[in-house]
């Protein structure tokens, strides 16, 4: 593949984040001509080029030889389509990365898992002693990764990012499910579903789900594939047998793994099966996915105290994750089920949570902007206006052998910056009870 030359261009780069600054110094260190742009205009921040703040400028857009675009700004803002129809290209990090790397990619998307997946992916192959760098939307910018020796890059790549790659051709990739996420920026599900899809697209051995048709590839064969269904031909799920399967044979006791609930038997069946289409070993996929203990703010205990149990999902930002972590719950959960929910709903169609919540859920508490939305899934439901309100209230309505989860289906930025501040404001708050 010709490598994009860098040298001499007039390149822009939009948005000064974690992405934006990599982006920059790896420009610099390419020779070309660098300018920023940033629309927040009180950003303060010393660059050594040149670097314009607040709405973006269309001429100098116009006038530039490429355009590389962070994964926050949406690509149809008008001043990015202008210029594209005044005949600049726009790429972001990864395709820049893609350009350039030589180390074997392992890529990972989805609507959800996607971080479980890349730490998992990770641990078995350094389980297998290769060496293993992990990045993208993980929050480790990509071209960072340039460089380093490494047998394996593992990326977790976002929707926003993959919008602007075209030539990632990673050894394994897979697209691990697909429901309604970011609709604000990409219109509908078709839309997103496609964007998701493309990272099949120059991908060596694809990896998908027999549960989701929507993550399927549409012109190619998977290498392997992993679901709940038994299969001749993939990883499975033994539920009655507590077990993973490999082509119907016992492959791993999920008695052994210290990662619970039903979507984390998907994700480590995901993760095994990208390790061992790039060559990673049996025993050393096994070894990793027993190992790995789970991220913080994914379905969390964060406090058992009485016997109630205190759960930070902080991470659930959107439907499909509370709808995993409701069902993956169910079977633990010995008295009533109290779920705290709500936040930026980012466009999303709550109703596909009625049903569940309906049926599993017996208290029902929201908050933040969308709230209102999810409250109408239970005809008794408590709404509140911070997250110690909503612990408070659930404090006062859980029994012993009660569960309290937090698992928002919704982001977190109306109301905390993070889901790991909404995640670490729910466990002060627990931990405040019983104080
Ligand atoms: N900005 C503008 N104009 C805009 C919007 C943003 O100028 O209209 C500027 C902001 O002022 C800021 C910069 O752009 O200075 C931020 O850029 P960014 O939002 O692309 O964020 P980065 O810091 O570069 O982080 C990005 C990803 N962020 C997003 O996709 C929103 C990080 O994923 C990722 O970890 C990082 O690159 C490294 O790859 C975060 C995320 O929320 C965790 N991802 C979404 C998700 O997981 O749901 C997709
Ligand atoms: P992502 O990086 O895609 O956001 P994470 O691994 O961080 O994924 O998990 C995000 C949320 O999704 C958490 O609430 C977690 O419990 C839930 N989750 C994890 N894996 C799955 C899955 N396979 N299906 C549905 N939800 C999942």
């Amino acid at each position: 593949m010709t490598k994009l030359n860098l040298a001499n261009k007039k390149i822009v780069v939009v948005g000064m984040g974690l992405t934006g600054l990599s982006c920059v110094r790896f420009l610099k260190a390419k020779g070309a001509k660098v300018t920023a742009m940033d629309s927040r205009s009180e950003l303060a921040l010393k660059l050594d080029v040149p670097l314009f703040l607040g709405p973006f400028d269309g001429n100098r857009l116009n006038k530039a030889d490429l355009i590389v675009l962070s994964p926050g700004i949406d690509l149809h803002l008008p001043v990015i389509q202008n210029a594209i129809q005044s005949g600049v290209q726009v790429i972001g990090d990864i395709e820049l990365f893609a350009q350039f790397n030589e180390t074997p990619v392992i890529a990972i998307t989805g609507s959800n898992g996607k971080s479980t997946v890349t730490h998992l992916v990770v641990e078995m192959c350094k389980a297998a002693g290769k060496k293993v760098l992990m990045g993208g939307n993980i929050g480790i910018p990509v071209l960072d990764l340039l460089e380093k020796p490494a047998d394996i890059i593992v990326l977790e790549i976002s929707s926003f990012q993959l919008e602007t790659t075209y030539s990632l051709a990673p050894l394994a990739a897979t697209v691990l499910n697909i429901s309604e996420d970011h609709l604000d920026r990409h219109g509908d599900l078709e839309a997103y579903q496609i964007i998701k899809l493309s990272i099949y697209q120059h991908a060596k051995n694809i990896v998908c789900n027999r549960d989701d048709i929507l993550s399927y590839p549409i012109n190619s064969k998977p290498a392997l594939t992993f679901g709940t269904s038994n299969s001749s031909n993939g990883f499975s799920w033994d539920k009655q047998h507590n077990r993973i399967l490999l082509n119907q044979l016992a492959y791993l006791d999920a008695q052994s793994c210290l990662l619970v609930g039903d979507h984390n038997m998907l994700n480590i069946q995901a993760a095994a099966a990208l390790a061992k289409v790039t060559g990673i070993e049996d025993e050393y996929i096994k070894r990793g996915a027993r190992e790995f203990g789970g991220l913080p703010h994914r379905c969390q205990t964060v406090s058992l105290v009485k016997d109630i149990r205190w759960i930070n999902d902080s991470k659930a930002t959107n439907v499909g994750a509370t709808l995993a972590a409701i069902k993956g719950l169910m079977s633990d959960v010995k008295g009533k089920l109290i779920l705290i929910a709500g936040g930026e709903g980012k466009g999303a169609d709550f109703t596909p949570l009625n049903e569940c919540i309906g049926e599993s859920v017996d208290v029902l508490i929201t908050l933040g902007k969308d709230g209102k939305q999810i409250s109408s899934a239970k005809s008794a439901s408590y709404s509140v206006t911070s997250i110690q309100q909503a612990v408070q209230q659930a404090a006062k309505l859980a029994d012993s052998g009660d569960t309290v989860l937090l698992s928002p289906a919704c982001a977190s930025l109306d109301m905390f910056v993070s889901y790991q501040q909404r995640g670490d404001c729910f466990a002060n708050a627990v931990k405040e009870l019983v104080k």
